[in-house]
């Protein structure tokens, strides 16, 4: 994991005002993460997919003493148990997710296992969920555009 220097990415994090940035294996320069993005929907990025462990978008505490309480990634994610911040214990986002928003001119498939496998969630470009159906929330693991 390296953290990026790309004009890009700091723009990313200005305009977030994030307390946390994390680069994934990135296939581009422009690549980005952001853990903690915050409360509402208007804290999402531009140009990124953002998950909140809370419904209404709301960045809950910690979960397990862990798991991060709001994600965002302009990048697919295979595996949200594998994201961390290096200064700390965090451990991913996996299987807390109860509102998500798409803020990409694309669509957005969530999957309940890893590798983008089991039951898929499909929403179209510029779609806010404050909640998700109960099939799918507290159950996303990996999503993608699709
Ligand atoms: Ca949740």
């Amino acid at each position: 994991m390296k953290i990026s220097t790309g004009k890009t990415a700091r723009l990313a994090l200005c305009a977030a005002a994030v307390t946390g940035l994390i680069m994934t294996t990135a296939t581009s320069a422009s690549a980005a993460s952001v853990v903690s993005i915050g409360h509402g929907a208007g804290s999402c990025p531009s140009a990124f997919i953002c998950l909140w462990s809370e419904g209404n978008f709301i960045q809950g505490t910690f979960v397990d003493g862990a798991k991060f309480g709001s994600f965002g990634s302009n990048q697919n994610i295979g595996d949200m148990g594998k994201l961390k911040r290096e200064s700390s214990a965090d451990k991913g986002m996996q299987d807390v997710t109860s509102s998500v928003l798409n803020n990409t001119g694309s669509a957005v498939c969530f999957y309940e296992h890893n590798g983008y496998r089991g039951a898929e969630f499909r929403i179209g470009p510029w779609e806010q969920w404050p909640s998700l159906p109960s099939w799918i929330n507290d159950k996303i693991s990996s999503f993608k555009y699709c």
